[in-house]
């Protein structure tokens, strides 16, 4: 099957492809000249269907779109649907980990709890009536400083208590099996069908 991602984040590309492995040819929307679409939703769902329709009437093929974050208890679920922008300019990993740490300074241990989440949409062609929608949720807590050099995003500032390291610091093989997009990618592919 051949997929189009509905994304420009580098990082999203490389754990879908391993996700996915070698049965789906994944191709990056850059592949074809096609930018970012204006993420409007109000939801990590909407956004994620607004993306992979985008994608799909760009490149005729069917899309996958990835919208996650990074929800925050102490900040009232912040980032949140604006985890790419949280410092003001979109993507700035650097800035998005900077501001978060700075939030949470004054903020106890035990408030720290956080969640990565990732819904995932699957969109046969534009007008598709039916897409494929699957969420994951991967519960951990914010850290006082970055660790690890793995990953993306906001990885170095998550702690999983389940590994008992920050997200960074996992192998990309142990994220790839336990992460929030993990967990969406594989309820979405329980659901996948040959497109008719
Ligand atoms: P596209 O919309 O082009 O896919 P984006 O980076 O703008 O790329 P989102 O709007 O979904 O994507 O924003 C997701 C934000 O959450 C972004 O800041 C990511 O770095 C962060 N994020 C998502 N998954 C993550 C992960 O597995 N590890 C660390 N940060 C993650």
């Amino acid at each position: 099957m051949k997929l189009v991602l509905a994304s420009s984040n580098p990082g999203k590309l490389s754990e879908l492809r391993a996700l996915l492995g070698s049965s789906i040819d994944l191709h990056a929307q850059s592949e074809f000249g096609v930018g970012d679409a204006v993420e409007t939703g109000l939801t990590f769902v909407e956004n994620a269907l607004i993306k992979a329709r985008h994608a799909a009437r760009a490149t005729g093929l069917p899309a996958l779109a990835d919208d996650s974050g990074l929800c925050v208890d102490a900040l009232h679920g912040a980032p949140g649907l604006h985890s790419a922008r949280y410092a003001g300019t979109h993507g700035d990993d650097e800035a998005n980990n900077d501001r978060l740490l700075r939030e949470l300074a004054d903020i106890p241990e035990a408030q720290r709890t956080a969640r990565f989440v990732c819904v995932l949409a699957l969109l046969h062609r534009p007008d598709d009536p039916m897409p494929l929608i699957a969420q994951g949720a991967w519960e951990g807590r914010i850290l006082r400083e970055r660790r690890g050099a793995g990953g993306f995003g906001y990885d170095p500032v998550f702690f999983s208590p389940a590994h008992g390291c920050a997200s960074a610091e996992l192998p990309p093989e142990v994220k790839n099996r336990d992460s929030h997009r993990a967990m969406a990618l594989a309820k979405l592919r329980a659901g996948l069908v040959p497109p008719r």
